[in-house]
Formats: C-alpha cells, structure tokens, sequence
C-alpha cells in the first residue's frame, strides 16, 4: 500500500505530566521509526508528502490556534526563564470564563485541554509536515483509486478545531476527510479505531453531515478523554445521527472488538459514504502500556480485512500505539488486510 511519509516528525519530542512528574512523552519519534522499518520491509512503497495547503487547514481549524501553534515556541523564548518546553497550565473549565486571552501562557492554556502536550522546537514543523502527509495520502487516494496509508506523527483525532490534547495538534484524520470532500467526495466516514475516544475529530464534524464519524474505543467512563465517548452522543443539527460511539470496557478481546466494528460497519455502509479515512490507533493492542484491550498482531489483520470488505476507497491515518518493539508488525499487520 502507498505510505506517505517524512523524517521531519523527528524534530518534535515533547514533556508531558505523567503521574506527578514531568518527562519525555510516551508519543516518542521512535514510533515512527518503528512503524517505517517495518512498511518498508514489507515491500510497501513509500513517498514523500506535498507541499501543505494552508487553506485547507483553514477549513478544519481556527486561524488563531494555528498562528499560535505556529508562534509559540519563538515567543516563549523570549520569556525570562523559558524552561525546556512550551506548555500552559490554567484551562477555561468550569467557573471560568470562555475568553481568550492575549498572554502567551494564558493562550497555551486556552487552546489546549490536557497536560500531556507540549511544544518543542520543531513542534509546528512536525505537525505541519504530519498534515501535509495526511493530505498527500487523500489526494493519492482520489487520484489511483487505492488505498493509501499516511504514516503521521504527531497523531492527531485528540485535536479540536481549536485546542492540542492527548498528544495531538493538527487533526490529521479530519483534514483528509475535508480533502476528500473538496475533490469532489459528497460524504465520507472517518472510521477511529484507535484505543482512545477521537474527540476532536467527533467534535469538529459533530453538526455536519457530510462526515460520519464512527469511533470504537475505550468508554470514557475508566479512560482518557473521560469527558467526550459516551454511546448518547448522536450528533446535531444536520449532524444528528452522523456521529456514532461504541464504547467498550476494559479487556476487550478481538472478538467483542470484532462484534463493535460489525455494527459499525453497517453504519458506514447505511451511510452511503464515497471514502473513508481509517483513524489507526494500535494502542488496541494487547501489550499496549496505554491501553487495557487484548487484541493480538494477527488480530489486526482481520480487522483491516474487514474493513477493506466496504469496499469503499480508504485512506488509513496513523494514530496512537505505544508498544514500540511491537508498533511495526502491528500496522503492517493491519495493512495486510488489504492484500
Ligand atoms: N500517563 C493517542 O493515542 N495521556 N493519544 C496519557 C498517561 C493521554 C493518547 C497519559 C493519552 C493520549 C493519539
Ligand atoms: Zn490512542
């Protein structure tokens, strides 16, 4: 399957607060490392993104978010004691009111929702290049008709229109599904079977339909995001009904994961949609540190299998999945699907 792909997602490393302390992110430029050897290996052929389209992003998030996520790292240099990473630390919850403010960290804390997301050096060019990959493997999808496989880190379905989370900043899922759109797709579904609820890809279509948005994952009720994921959350306005969430408990096996992806296929297909982007998560995987589920490597074949059963032109969008040693052989696994 064509991969798009690029080295400059190395540049981004970022601090995130785990337990306590601050370290190094669990979402570390080894993933990618990992998850390239391996596509490459498997005799996948692999390319290079385009050029971005700025407009584009326009069209999935907020100007201001993105001129900060563009600035920030230059304007916390110029603090007086700027610390090794960008981060905020107050969020407009509840009590507080909903306004923007103009103070650098006040902005972090604005556009963002969890402490486990920074900003580095090389963050913007990370994240940018990860949404040009995304929209490189839309536009290979509409030009050949074959799926394509965009191989983006940072992963993205945690992002909002207009907040970074969860290890997320542009949400590279959501932006090949607007590509999608734009060349000429009248609806699409963005299928998310990372392990994680992809709340910001559910809230930036959640009154639209044009975009199904179908998510198998933890229920929020024991996991992270905790605060989007339930099974009630339907859509609104002309999205009701467009927005789909199968919650799942802890130790979910392949086969009760497999029994989900049934019905949420059949939504898809209901849907008459004319592509679909696949968020992969791997994080599914048994020995995921993140994760509490037990699906197996040859597992994740079966489960590209059947999706690649629609029919129905896909783009697959890399996401989360934190067992290195096993990152690699887990999406070439998935991708066998197709084969
Ligand atoms: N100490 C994705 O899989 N942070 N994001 C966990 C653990 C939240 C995961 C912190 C997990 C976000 C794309
Ligand atoms: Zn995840």
């Amino acid at each position: 399957m064509l991969t798009v792909r690029s080295d400059v997602h190395r540049h981004h490393h970022g601090l995130e607060l785990s337990g306590g302390t601050v370290a190094p992110s669990t979402e570390s430029p080894d993933r990618a490392e990992r998850i390239a050897a391996a596509v490459i290996a498997a005799g996948h052929p692999t390319i290079e993104p385009d050029e971005l389209d700025r407009q584009l992003l326009h069209q999935v998030h907020t100007a201001e978010y993105l001129e900060l996520l563009e600035t920030a790292w230059d304007r916390w240099q110029q603090l007086p004691d700027p610390g090794p990473a960008a981060m905020g630390f107050t969020w407009p919850a509840r009590g507080l009111i909903d306004r923007r403010p103009d103070d650098l960290i006040g902005r972090l804390g604005y556009h963002s929702f969890t402490a486990d997301c920074s900003i580095v050096a090389g963050t913007w060019d990370a994240v940018s290049t990860a949404a040009a990959i995304a929209t490189t493997a839309a536009d290979r999808l509409i030009d050949g008709g074959a799926p394509t496989f965009a191989l983006c880190r940072p992963p993205g379905h945690h992002a909002t229109a207009d907040q970074f989370g969860g290890y997320c900043y542009l949400n590279n899922a959501a932006l090949a599904a607007q590509r999608l759109l734009n060349r000429g797709a009248e609806r699409v579904a963005v299928l998310d079977v990372d392990y994680h609820h992809g709340n910001g890809t559910q809230s930036i279509f959640y009154d639209r339909s044009d975009v199904l948005f179908v998510s198998l994952h933890a229920d929020p009720a024991f996991d992270f995001p905790w605060f989007l994921g339930r099974a009630d959350e339907a859509g609104i306005g002309d999205g009701d009904g467009w927005n789909l969430n199968l919650p799942l408990p802890r130790g979910t096996t392949g086969d009760r994961f497999n029994e989900a992806l049934t019905v949420a296929l059949e939504r898809i297909r209901d849907g008459r949609v004319d592509g679909v982007v696949v968020s992969l998560g791997v994080d599914i995987f048994v020995d995921d540190p993140l994760g509490t589920f037990a699906i197996t490597t040859p597992e994740f074949r079966s489960i590209g299998a059947a999706i690649a059963g629609l029919d129905i032109p896909t783009t697959i969008v890399q996401e989360g999945g934190y067992a290195v040693d096993a990152i690699g052989r887990n999406v070439v696994s998935f991708l066998d699907g197709w084969s």
